[in-house]
């Protein structure tokens, strides 16, 4: 078993998409091993995305994520992080294959619904920046 993290992005769950969204993840055989409701402080959010920094959408970005709470998880399946990058679609919601999560309850390339982490290496660490040890059961 694999394990990845995902972010329900504060477009969707001011949506009432929270349940939709965890319900089609179960659906596709991940397990919740850390499940947490919250909302980032800009630092947090800053620090999550540090990577980006550079990149001209980072303010807008932290503003986004931080304009109301998001549904934190840490999921377990076979190959997880790879199928849930196929679950949630291409980063732009209007690009985004029919049934994905990001076509069907996002908006655009920012306010895209939800996240996932881009490799195995970066899950453990996004993992951990999210939930101690003792919350992953
Ligand atoms: P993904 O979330 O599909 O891994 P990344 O890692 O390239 O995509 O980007 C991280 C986040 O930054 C995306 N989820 C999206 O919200 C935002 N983002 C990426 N590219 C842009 C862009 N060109 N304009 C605005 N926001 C962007």
């Amino acid at each position: 078993m694999e394990r990845t993290l995902t972010i329900l992005k504060p477009d969707s769950v001011a949506a009432g998409k929270t349940g939709a969204i965890l319900a089609q993840l179960e659906k596709e055989g991940f397990r919740f091993v850390g499940l947490r409701r919250m909302r980032l402080s800009k630092d947090q959010a800053r620090a999550f995305y540090a990577v980006h920094r550079e990149r001209p959408f980072y303010d807008a970005l932290v503003a986004f994520m931080t304009e109301g709470p998001v549904v934190v998880a840490a999921l377990a399946r076979e190959n997880a992080v790879a199928h849930l990058r196929k679950t949630m679609g291409a980063t732009d919601s209007r690009k985004a294959d029919p049934g994905t999560v990001r076509q069907l309850h996002g908006t655009d390339i920012e306010r895209n619904a939800i996240h996932g982490s881009d490799s195995a290496e970066n899950a453990a660490k996004e993992i951990a920046f999210f939930f101690s040890d003792s919350e992953l059961i």
